[in-house]
C-alpha cells in the first residue's frame, strides 16, 4: 500500500523520520536535529559507502577546522556574497568579544584554500584530491526540514581538489560525476544531472553540475552538485604552482559535495504506507529473525534459531527474543525497514525449513533448511535490484515533455514532477520563462540535442532543460 506516501508524501515523511527511529526532531534549536541509533547506523552505512569510492578514485580523507576567519571568509567576492545571508558569526571567547570574527564553515572553500596554498608548489604535487566529512552550518531562511533543509548539516561529504592544468579539471568534474553516479546507483536513488544555468551557480564556482531526484510528491530534490572553479579560487588565496616550462601559474580548482540529503532520498523514495523499504547495502539489520514460539516448544525454537543466526552470520542479523505477540514484532520492523524477516517455528523446523518474507513485496515463501543461505543472499539482491528499479520507473514517470509555455503551466497544475522544454539560451527569457510559468529552471541537458523553438521567445532553440519545484 502506498496511499499515504503517494498522497500526503509531507505527513508520511515527517512521521516516519521519528517512528522509524531517525532523528529526534525535538531538540530545541531550529533546523538542527538529533540522530537517534538505529538513524546512525543508516549514516554510518552510507558514509562507508562514499568513502570507499572515493578512496578508491585516489581522493584523500583529511579534516579541516570548522571555525574560518572573516578576513579569509570574506576574500572571495562572489563566494561571500552568495553566502553571507546564511553564516553563523561566533563573535565572543566567553565575555569579550572577538578582534576576528570567526564563521562557522557554511562550506569549506575558504577553510581549505589558504593552506591548500600552501601544500602546493609544482605541477607534480597535483592533482590534489582532498575530501572531508564533517558538519557545516547555514542560517536557511527557507523552510526547514529534517536532512532536507538544515541549518546544521550533519554528514556534509566534500570534496576539494587541484590540477595543473584546465583539461585535468574538466577531467575531475567527469570523474566526479562518475563517483556520484555509483554512489546513488548503489543507493538505489534515481537521479537527473543537468548544468545549473548561470544565475544557479554555485557561488565563485565557472559552471555547476548538479543531480536532481524527485520525491512522489513530484517536488524535486538537488541530491549533489560538482563545482568546476576554473582558477577563480586560486587568484584570490594565490595557490600557484610552477609548470613544466618553470612559470608559476594559478590552480585549476574543482569541489563537489553531497550531503543528508542523501539519507532523505534513501528514505523518502522506497517507501510505502507500512514505513521504510531500506536498501540491503545500507540496513542496520538486513534480517530480522522471529521465533514463533509454541507453549512447550520453545526450547527447541531457540536451540534452533541460534543455529540458524550461526548460518546467517555473513549477514547483518537480530533475533527478536522480545516477549511480546510475532505481529507486533512484524509491525516494528516493517516501520524501520529491514528488508528480509525470517520466521522460525515448531512447524518449520519439523519440516526442515523456514519461512522468509519480503518487505518490499510482503511476498512470503519457504525455503529448505539447508539452502537457508544462499537464498537470503539472493533475496536481498533480489529487494536491492527491484527497489532500485522502481525508484527509477517512478522518477521517470514524474518527468513531462512540454512544447509551449501554456502545456507547461497546465502539467504544473495537473502533474507536478519534471518538465522538459527547449529554451533559446538567454538569461533574460530564461527568467521570464520562470516567472510567467511560477517554476524554476533546474539545468540544462547538455548531452540532448535542442529542435524546435524556445518556449519564451519563439526564437531557435539552443538547449534543453528541465523545469521544476523544488525542495
Ligand atoms: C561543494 C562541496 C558546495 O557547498 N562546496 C563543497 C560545494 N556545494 S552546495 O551545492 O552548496 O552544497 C552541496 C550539497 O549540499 C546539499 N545541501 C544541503 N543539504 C541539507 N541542508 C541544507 N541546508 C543544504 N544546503 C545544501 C545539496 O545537496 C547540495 O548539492
Ligand atoms: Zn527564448
Amino acid at each position: 500500500m502506498r496511499e499515504k506516501w503517494k498522497n500526503n508524501f509531507s505527513e508520511w515523511y515527517n512521521e516516519i523520520i521519528e517512528k522509524a527511529e531517525i532523528l529526534d526532531v525535538r531538540y530545541p534549536v531550529k533546523g538542527v536535529y538529533v540522530w537517534y541509533p538505529y538513524g546512525y547506523k543508516i549514516r554510518r552505512h552510507v558514509v562507508e559507502l562514499i568513502r570507499k569510492i572515493l578512496d578508491g578514485t585516489g581522493h584523500e580523507e583529511a579534516l579541516f577546522p570548522l571555525l574560518i576567519p572573516e578576513h579569509e571568509f570574506a576574500k572571495e567576492a562572489k563566494h561571500i556574497a552568495g553566502f553571507e545571508d546564511e553564516v553563523y558569526w561566533v563573535t565572543h571567547g566567553g565575555l569579550e568579544p572577538l578582534k576576528v570574527k570567526l564563521a562557522l564553515r557554511p562550506t569549506s572553500e575558504t577553510a581549505i584554500y589558504p593552506i591548500f596554498a600552501l601544500w602546493i608548489r609544482s605541477h607534480a604535487d597535483m592533482p590534489l584530491k582532498i575530501y572531508q566529512v564533517v558538519n557545516t552550518f547555514r542560517y536557511e531562511t527557507k523552510h526547514t526540514r529534517p536532512l532536507i533543509r538544515l541549518r546544521e548539516i550533519t554528514t556534509f561529504k566534500e570534496a576539494h581538489t587541484a590540477h595543473a592544468s584546465m583539461e585535468d579539471a574538466e577531467r575531475q568534474v567527469r570523474e566526479a560525476i562518475s563517483c556520484y553516479r555509483s554512489f546513488f546507483d548503489t543507493l538505489g536513488i534515481p537521479y537527473i544531472i543537468s548544468r545549473r544555468p548561470d544565475w544557479d551557480k554555485f557561488p565563485g564556482a565557472e559552471y555547476t553540475m548538479a543531480f536532481d531526484t524527485i520525491f512522489p510528491d513530484g517536488r524535486t530534490l538537488q541530491i549533489g552538485t560538482v563545482h568546476n572553479l576554473g582558477q577563480n579560487f586560486s587568484r584570490t588565496f594565490d595557490i600557484t604552482f610552477e609548470n613544466p616550462k618553470g612559470e608559476q601559474e594559478y590552480a585549476y580548482q574543482t569541489c563537489y559535495g553531497i550531503s543528508d540529503r542523501v539519507i532523505a532520498a534513501l528514505l523518502a523514495l522506497h517507501g510505502d504506507d507500512s514505513g521504510l523499504c531500506l536498501m540491503p547495502e545500507v540496513a542496520p539489520i538486513q534480517v530480522v529473525v522471529v521465533p514463533i514460539w509454541f507453549k512447550d516448544k520453545k526450547e527447541l525454537v531457540d536451540s534452533e534459531v541460534e543455529k540458524l543466526t550461526d548460518e546467517l552470520h555473513d549477514f547483518r542479523v537480530h533475533v527478536d527474543s522480545r516477549d511480546i505477540r510475532p505481529g507486533s514484532k512484524y509491525y516494528d520492523w516493517e516501520i524501520r525497514g529491514v528488508p528480509l524477516r525470517v520466521e522460525l517455528g515448531p512447524r518449520d523446523i519439523e519440516q526442515g525449513k523456514v519461512t522468509l518474507v519480503r518487505r518490499d513485496t510482503g511476498e512470503r515463501f519457504s525455503v529448505p533448511r539447508s539452502e537457508v543461505r544462499e537464498r537470503v543472499r539472493e533475496t536481498l539482491a533480489e529487494i536491492s535490484s527491484s527497489l532500485k528499479e522502481r525508484a527509477w520507473r517512478e522518477m521517470e514517470s514524474r518527468i513531462h515533455t512540454a512544447a509551449h509555455i501554456e502545456e507547461i503551466k497546465k502539467l504544473v497544475v495537473e502533474k507536478g514532477g519534471v518538465i522538459k522544454t527547449t529554451w533559446c539560451g538567454r538569461e533574460a527569457c530564461g527568467k521570464s520563462i520562470e516567472d510567467r510559468v511560477d517554476v524554476d529552471i533546474l539545468g540544462i541537458l547538455d548531452e540532448e540535442p535542442a529542435q524546435g523553438s524556445c518556449v519564451g521567445c519563439g526564437e531557435k532553440a539552443e538547449k534543453v532543460i528541465i523545469m521544476g519545484r523544488s525542495y
